[in-house]
């Protein structure tokens, strides 16, 4: 500051002066000029005509300086004298300003680290976010875990499954008074379970020539349904009798294998690794112990075959997920479920964690609309080995292999 105030003076100074320096510039040309006046005076005082006077040089004349000069070499020197005035203020102060720029860039730092969301109250909106979906997923019956277990509905939104219209790749007399209600192909051989009071059967038949090669017929009061085949065991439900038959597969004999009950209609059946898996015309599939003893070893019937699970199957229709019901005819293929939709062409392709369709297979085309209204489709059976699906209808005359569709 005492150096502040000494350029300031300097500045003062000189400006005054340059002002004293023109105050005197200006005197003296005046003084000049009246000596001069005086002088003429003199010489005209006397009686003579005046004598003319010779030209001479007048006499010099010393301007002062114009104002406006003045005033642009004052702004001038104030200027120069201003810029070396901050310069020296600022070479002195350079310390002083890289610690005040220190202190501001902190104070700013500490206000953005203040204002900011703290990283807890991240994850906590976010959490809030998921309680809010899963609410609003509840009230529109939707469930969340099914869906997510689901690759195609968890990564986009859900739309209807797609429906492939079955291709035939060949054609195999069926007989036209089977009343077919389980269906399956195993190397090459065919079994199928047949309904109707006083008619139902299970039977063995040639798959190309649709010869029955062997049969066995339910009591009157049994209607034959659902079919599946465990390892040397065909597993054939009833539909209302609430037993289950299970039949050595070479003879048809009951062999050592006890029966089992079940609380349901039984409609359709088959089985994964773990689980038979029923149907019983609603949209719920079950999933049963199948752990299969003998009299001897379980001592009850109670023990065997009892619900593990139940899985509701529904299908994306109309913005909704909605329940598939009369499930029927069932098929286990590559890690889902494939079932015939009672009273309709279409055979559904389930995932079996989270119960939704994946696809629709369409099979109306395949088969003229009978006059029969019974004569539905019914029967899915996927032979393994040689990679083939095969689809045909109760008291259809044909059976039908049709192009694989995968489920996925
Ligand atoms: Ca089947």
């Amino acid at each position: 500051m005492p150096r502040r105030n000494t350029a300031v003076a300097v500045v003062r100074n000189r400006m005054l002066a340059d002002a004293a320096a023109a105050t005197y510039s200006i005197n003296e040309a005046r003084s000049r000029s009246r000596s001069n006046s005086t002088s003429s005076n003199k010489s005209s005082g006397s009686d003579r005509p005046a004598a003319v006077q010779p030209i001479t040089d007048p006499p010099k004349r010393i301007s002062p300086i114009p104002p406006p000069m003045m005033a642009r070499r004052r702004k001038r020197d104030f200027t120069r004298e201003l810029s070396r005035t901050i310069r020296s203020v600022s070479d002195a102060g350079g310390v002083v300003k890289l610690a005040l720029f220190l202190v501001l860039a902190l104070a700013v730092w500490m206000l953005l680290a203040w204002t900011a969301p703290h990283p807890h109250q991240h994850q906590h909106q976010a959490n809030t976010k998921t309680r809010t979906a899963s609410h609003s997923a509840t009230r529109a019956g939707m469930d969340l875990s099914s869906s997510s277990s689901s690759t195609s509905a968890a990564s986009s939104l859900p739309s209807p499954p797609p429906r492939v219209a079955a291709v035939p790749r060949a054609r195999f007399p069926h007989d036209s008074q089977a009343f077919t209600q389980g269906l399956l192909i195993d190397d090459g051989i065919m079994w199928e379970s047949t309904g109707l009071y006083g008619r139902s059967t299970l039977r063995q038949v040639d798959l190309s020539s649709g010869t029955v090669l062997q049969s066995y017929s339910l009591p009157s009061s049994d209607f034959g349904e659902g079919l599946c085949l465990v390892e040397d065991r065909l597993i054939q439900l009833t539909w209302q009798n609430h037993v289950a038959y299970i039949y050595d597969k070479k003879n048809f004999t009951s062999g050592p294998y006890t029966n089992f009950t079940y609380a349901t209609d039984g409609w359709g059946v088959t089985h994964d690794t773990q689980h038979y898996i029923l149907s019983d015309g609603s949209d719920t599939l079950l999933f049963l112990d199948p752990t299969v003893r003998s009299w001897q070893e379980s001592g009850t019937q109670a023990k065997n075959f009892r619900v593990q699970r139940k899985l509701q199957v529904r299908a994306w229709q109309n913005g909704a997920y909605r329940p598939v019901r009369m499930l029927n005819e069932l098929e286990y293929i590559d890690g889902h479920i494939y079932a015939n939709v009672w009273y309709t062409p279409f055979i559904a392709i389930i995932e079996p964690t989270s119960g939704l369709v994946r696809k629709w297979i369409d099979i109306g085309s395949l088969h003229p609309v009978p006059s029969n209204p019974e004569a539905t489709p019914n029967g899915v059976a996927y032979d393994a080995r040689a990679h083939k699906l095969y689809v045909t209808g109760k008291l259809w005359p044909l059976l039908y292999e049709i192009d694989y569709i995968s489920p996925y």
